[in-house]
């Protein structure tokens, strides 16, 4: 790899120190701070304390005050509200600072990392609006003597722990619903990526959120990350990232009953029909594999081509992927940045190189791409993928496409359902009764139907098998943080 050179964006630039947020106030960690170094420049961009065990108690304990003595969760729903609404218009004002800590301290596009600040703008605001809508229900239908009704009440402390990839978007998934609820937090952003999260804390004191209410530690997931999941003062934990440690937060939400939410892995198919619109299908799936260098729980990794197809609609994706362009991550024009980090490019290669020997060939890319930056992947296809070669069954989490094919629909459906992942996937047919058919059976929490990866607010997000447990955003998400208690109530002189 050649010497890194520092892009013109950053000439001036220094790296920034960051503090964590434990019951409203600043705070430095104690030992050497992590230091970022950005995946697509080579230089450090960012410090964050190391937190430690004792820290995350500390701030567990803070969280734990400000649920048992209020204000936040006695607030009226309209009260939260408009601190959220405040927080929207906080981030939507930042956004370009935020964008550019996502940017540089993950490697995805600017121009990427700012669609995400629009994102997840929408969903404070979404959050908010619902935050006056939590309600529960009543039951005058048990007899004249009673009455029933059903509370709604805020579960408590929530940990959330978060992934590198949409440092910003995924924290705005989960804390926003818990804030709306009258949860308090404790949030831990990935070690890779804990900038702008951390920038969010600034926000949310200056939009009103009290004391205790939103903590941010800093620090891995073993010392800082482990102790929110065993903790008996934490009532639910909402987690992202990876199987296996999701996985292990289940396991150790176990010991005290914990509720969990858990947004894991993926390994997307897209099933495509001869009668589909082929050149709308192609452009979906260069998006699909490529978006966000394919670090991307959503990301659509494994194709599955009617035989009749595979090859022309295979040629055709590879030209349209040749033109993607990969580069700066500063830079506006660029569609696919760096790598997260070094080791990761390793376990990307060691997947193609596997594929390879097992008989899969490389008909795009295959190799890592020397920019003199950070570290890149080429944008990368795989044909004659088999199901059940490695990479047509693990998620990659790189740019790298898998082709497989079918005859039947019935093989199709059941190719696609063939793995222990179960987050989306994407039909393409014009006729309607095929994607339905097929969607209907192939077994995900989301299925695109002529078209891919698009997201809303409104729209429940999550998992079928081992991509998760749980749904975040929809009209619904508020409740996930909340219990129910039940009054029953008598009326009138009590008769036995
Ligand atoms: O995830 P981890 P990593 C997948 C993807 C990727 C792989 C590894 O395949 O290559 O996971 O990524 C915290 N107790 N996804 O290592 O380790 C950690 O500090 C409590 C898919 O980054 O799961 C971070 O804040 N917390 C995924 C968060 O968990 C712990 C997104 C996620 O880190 C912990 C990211 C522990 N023992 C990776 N260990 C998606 N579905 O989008 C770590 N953490």
């Amino acid at each position: 790899m050649t010497a890194h050179v520092k892009p013109k964006a950053l000439e001036n630039f220094k790296a920034r120190d960051f503090r964590m947020l434990i019951d409203g106030a600043w705070t430095e960690g104690t030992g050497q701070p992590i230091e970022r170094i950005a995946p697509g420049h080579g230089i450090v961009v960012s410090r964050y304390p190391a937190g430690s065990k004792g820290d995350a108690e500390r701030t567990i304990a803070a969280a734990r005050k400000a649920f048992d003595d209020g204000p936040w969760p006695s607030m009226t729903g309209a009260e939260r509200s408009n601190i959220l609404l405040k927080a929207a218009d906080l981030i939507a004002a930042r956004a370009d600072e935020l964008a550019f800590l996502d940017c540089i301290e993950s490697g995805k596009p600017i121009s990427q990392a700012k669609g995400e600040l629009g994102g997840a703008v929408d969903i404070w605001r979404y959050a908010a609006a619902l935050a006056r809508d939590l309600h529960g229900e009543s039951y005058n239908t048990l007899g004249d003597g009673t009455l029933g009704v059903v509370l709604r009440e805020a579960i408590g402390v929530v940990s959330i722990i978060t992934p590198w990839n949409f440092p910003f978007l995924i924290v705005s998934q989960k804390l926003p619903f818990a804030l709306a609820a009258g949860c308090t937090t404790v949030v831990k952003p990935s070690e890779l990526t804990s900038g702008s999260t951390l920038v969010l804390g600034e926000i949310l004191i200056e939009a009103g959120v009290p004391a205790g209410v939103v903590n941010i530690v800093t620090g891995t997931g073993p010392e800082v990350g482990a102790p929110m999941t065993t903790h008996p003062d934490v009532d639910m934990v909402s987690f992202t990232g990876s199987t296996g440690v999701g996985r292990l937060t289940m396991a150790n939400a176990a010991q005290t009953l914990k509720k969990v939410s858990l947004e894991l892995g993926g390994k997307n198919p897209q099933i495509v029909f001869p009668d589909a619109d082929l050149d709308a299908f192609v452009d979906a799936a260069v998006f699909g594999a490529y978006f966000n260098a394919g670090e991307c729980c959503n990301a659509g990794s494994r194709l599955i081509l009617h035989t009749s197809i595979a090859a022309d609609v295979t040629a055709r994706i590879a030209d349209l992927a040749k033109k993607v362009k990969v580069g700066d991550p500063l830079d506006p024009a660029t569609q696919v940045g760096a790598i997260i980090t070094p080791q990761h490019l390793a376990k990307i290669g060691a997947y193609v190189d596997g594929a390879a020997k097992a008989g899969a060939s490389v008909a795009l890319g295959g190799a890592a791409l020397d920019l003199g930056l950070g570290q890149f992947m080429a944008p990368t296809i795989l044909s004659g993928v088999q199901p059940d070669m490695a990479v047509a069954r693990e998620e990659v989490f790189g740019p790298v496409l898998s082709v497989l094919t079918f005859e039947t629909t019935e093989e199709a459906i059941r190719i696609a359902n063939a793995i222990d992942y179960g987050l989306s996937a994407g039909v393409w047919s014009r006729d309607f009764d095929t994607c339905l058919t097929v969607g209907r059976k192939v077994r995900a929490g989301t299925i695109w139907m002529n078209t891919f990866m698009d997201g809303a607010s409104e729209l429940p997000f999550g998992g079928y098998r081992q991509s998760g447990l749980g749904r975040e955003l929809g009209r619904h998400a508020v409740e996930d943080y909340t219990e129910t208690k039940t009054l029953n109530m008598h009326i009138g002189a009590r008769t036995g």
